[in-house]
């Protein structure tokens, strides 16, 4: 990868920290409500993938820790936080918030609060790019624990028979809320869980970006050129709790403290330094710059846009077109 690309992507990780770090102070105040899973620390997972595919065109799908693939699609950032506020400028309206986030123009098909949900959903993304013989590629983003549902069973069996356009990507950042992957999943490797599948598969470094776009260009190359399914296993962690209510009792400091060691932001910033590609002066400008941004465009976009009306309280929650429904479609 050459140093421009690295730097576009120290950028955009140091962006979602920034991003995420501003959500965290706006739920504190009360200013975002619900559920809110952050994702400090898991960074180059979803912009090392998303720099190996075709953001905007490939069709990717995650769980609820989302605010950052949707941005990594494409989305504005500014609708996104609008979103979280529970705005009607956000991307569904104000409607969907922190664990829905959708963005159908950029192919960013959400957002879902159900472990496990997306992995069909996936695979029927999939089957219609098949069907329409196009290019793209759907990637499906979960977690860790959630290779523990029938879901993944019964989709890794289907995607691999009906050779399906589909890349998974397993986020193990070994919790699923507050349940170690050791006393929950008799296999730590989850790679090795397709094997049964007859699906290609590997694991990366989920700290370290350039090894995640490594692995990442090969997984989407599979992909698209064989128009079969592959499993990238990516071993990171998440700095904060599973959601805002964490008591964070089932982990020790020391280990955070020794993952923390490898922040994937400051270890791309490390390197580049390292490299003579940037100085601790531009990394701070960069940082100051994107705060700005954050501060002085995304957060008052958010705040100033205007709550859902009322009487639209019912809308989306049926298809006003039921011709399907009659048969008629
Ligand atoms: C079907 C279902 N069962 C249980 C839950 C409750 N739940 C929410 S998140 C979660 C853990 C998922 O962990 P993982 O897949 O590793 O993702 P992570 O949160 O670590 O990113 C569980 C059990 C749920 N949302 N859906
Ligand atoms: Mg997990």
């Amino acid at each position: 990868m050459d140093t421009d690309q690295k730097k576009h992507l120290l950028r955009d990780m140091l962006f979602a920290r920034r991003f995420e770090e501003s959500c965290y102070e706006a739920y504190v105040e009360r200013k975002i409500g619900g559920f809110l899973h952050l994702y400090p620390g898991q960074e180059a997972c979803c912009f090392g993938v998303m720099s190996a595919a075709r953001p905007g065109e490939d069709y990717v799908i995650t769980g609820y820790r989302d605010h950052v693939h949707a941005i990594a699609c494409g989305a504005d950032p500014g609708e996104v936080m609008a979103e979280l506020y529970g705005k009607a400028n956000g991307s569904s309206g104000g409607f969907g918030g922190s664990m829905h986030i959708f963005d159908v123009k950029k192919h960013f098909m959400g957002g879902y609060a159900i472990v496990g949900g997306p992995f069909p959903l996936a695979a029927g993304m999939a089957m219609a790019l098949k069907m329409k013989g196009q290019e793209a590629i759907a990637i499906c983003f979960l977690g860790d624990a959630a290779n523990n549902q029938g879901t993944f069973h019964e989709t890794m069996n289907m995607a691999s028979v009906w050779k399906l356009p589909v890349l998974f990507v397993c986020e193990n950042n070994l919790y699923g809320i507050g349940t170690s992957i050791e006393r929950s999943t008799a296999e730590l490797d989850q790679y090795k869980r397709v094997a049964g599948y007859n699906i290609a598969a590997a694991m990366a470094d989920g700290q370290d970006v350039v090894a995640v776009h490594d692995a990442a260009t090969i997984a989407v190359d599979h992909v698209r050129n064989t128009r079969t399914p592959y499993f990238l296993e990516l071993k990171t962690y998440r700095f904060r709790g599973h959601s805002m209510s964490d008591g964070g009792k089932y982990r020790s400091r020391e280990e955070e403290n020794e993952w923390k060691q490898r922040d994937p932001v400051r270890l791309l910033k490390d390197a580049l330094v390292a490299e003579g590609a940037l100085t601790e002066a531009d990394y701070k400008a960069m940082d100051r710059e994107l705060l700005k941004r954050i501060e002085d465009d995304i957060v008052p976009f958010a705040e100033q846009g205007p709550l859902p009306d009322v009487a639209d309280v019912e809308a989306h929650v049926l298809s006003p077109d039921l011709r399907w429904a009659r048969g008629e479609v």
